[in-house]
């Protein structure tokens, strides 16, 4: 059946994979990021190679009126989300903690957590309306393992982890599900993000090793959003065969 996905941080890596994933089964789209050319150049894309509709909603996850205010304005058949894919996100930097700049600390909080939030919170009541629902939340293996450098990064991540177990439980009594997908080390434009455009420094963390693919997370996404109506994984770690976790790696 068709079903209507709404992907934040869909211009690039694993949302942008997300939406083709879906698309490729027929499922309608809203597609979020802040970059509208980019959006634009995905809407094309999907309509023309799938034949289904794409709504584009660029707004920044960090500012709260800007999300209310555009799902408020959504066309009502587009309320109807039946999945909420929360992408967008963010690593700035990796400094020891008493080296680390505050504005990158903000930011990430910003928009790994309030982001996260602010959209959920924004979808719920259409959800629960219907009480019928999934929102998948991007954790990390940083969520579940600390490590050097990774300071506040690893710790939205972690409240990230607890968020999704909060929801969980509280929407229990509206019958949506809850799903936090931890990936380990993915080869987007995560890394030149946090190296703030240092390609060089980008490229050298996938060295040595075959990461995750975005279109890898986004199948195991599929898959969780592909279960019966009365399965939930509440929770799912993904890595390539070289990680072992959030901290042991094997590199050649
Ligand atoms: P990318 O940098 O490739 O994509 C990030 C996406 O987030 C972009 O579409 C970007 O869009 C969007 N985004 C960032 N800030 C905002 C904002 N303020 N408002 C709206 N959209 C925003 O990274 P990934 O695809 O790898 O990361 C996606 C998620 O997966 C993140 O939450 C990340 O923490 C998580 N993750 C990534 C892993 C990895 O190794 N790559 C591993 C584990 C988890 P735009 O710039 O257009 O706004
Ligand atoms: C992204 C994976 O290892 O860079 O969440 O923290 S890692």
């Amino acid at each position: 059946m068709k079903r209507i996905v709404f992907v934040t941080g869909a211009t690039s890596g694993i949302g942008k994979a997300c939406a083709q994933k879906f698309a490729a089964n027929g499922d309608d789209l809203i597609i979020n990021g802040r970059r509208q050319e980019r959006l634009d150049d995905l809407k094309k894309e999907l309509e023309e190679t799938y034949n289904i509709d794409v709504l584009c909603a660029a707004f920044d996850v960090q500012k709260k009126e800007e999300v209310f205010e555009s799902i408020n304005d959504f066309p009502d058949k587009w309320k109807v989300v039946d999945i909420l894919i929360n992408s967008a996100g963010l690593a700035l930097g990796r400094e020891l903690f008493d080296e680390a700049y505050l504005a990158d600390w903000e930011t990430m909080i910003k928009t790994n957590i309030n982001g996260l939030l602010y959209v959920s919170k924004a979808i719920l009541p259409y959800m629960i309306k219907r009480n019928s629902g999934h929102i998948i939340n991007l954790g990390s293996t940083a969520g579940d393992d600390v490590y050097e450098r990774g300071n506040v990064y690893c710790a939205t991540k972690s409240a990230v982890e607890a968020i999704n177990e909060a929801m969980r439980i509280d929407l229990l009594q509206h019958q949506i599900k809850v799903t936090n997908v931890k990936p380990g080390a993915v080869e987007t434009e995560f890394s030149l993000v946090r190296f703030k455009g240092d390609e060089e420094k980008a490229e050298k963390v996938y060295e040595g090793f075959v990461p995750l693919t975005a279109a890898d997370v986004a199948e195991t996404i599929f898959y969780c959003a592909s279960l019966p109506p009365n399965v939930c994984i509440n929770e799912l770690q993904i890595t390539c065969i070289a990680q072992a976790n959030g901290i042991y790696s094997y590199k050649k």
